[in-house]
């Protein structure tokens, strides 16, 4: 009985290590080819100031960017921009549309994200970090 127990034991561990390198595998798969970071953003209004949420996006260098924009305000003005200049991104969405922004963040740094029709609106920024900072993020 003590002996089957330990076999089980034995067996259990065998499964553990075999997933952890398994686990390991996928990462190393994972961070060969580029990851692909996907998010929402949506325009909010406070106090008759719109901005677009969430305002900070955070990425790793390398990373392929997939972010869809809406706006589902009711009201005016009927469209709002929404671009990251230093990638050269500029579009316009128009109210009850999500518009998709694709692109591959291959410049580290903190960009604004800004409406390029409205310049009272709050903007926000891409946040690049180094690819190998911070440990190994990937
Ligand atoms: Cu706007």
């Amino acid at each position: 009985m003590r002996r089957n127990l330990a076999t089980a034991a034995a067996i259990l561990g065998a499964i553990a290590l075999l997933g952890l390198t398994g686990g390991q595998l996928a990462r190393a798969q994972a961070g060969a080819s580029h990851p692909v970071k996907r998010f929402t953003i949506v325009a909010v209004e406070a106090s008759d100031v719109v901005f677009w949420l969430p305002s900070n996006i955070e990425v790793t260098q390398g990373d392929r960017v997939v972010i869809a924009v809406k706006d589902m305000l009711g009201g005016p003005p009927q469209m709002h921009g929404f671009a990251i200049p230093a990638y050269h991104i500029a579009i316009l969405v128009p109210k009850g549309e999500a518009k998709i922004v694709e692109f591959t963040a291959d410049k580290a740094g903190i960009f604004p994200i800004i409406c390029q029709i409205h310049a009272e609106h709050i903007g926000g920024q891409l946040v690049v970090h180094p690819r190998g900072a911070f440990g190994s993020r990937r």
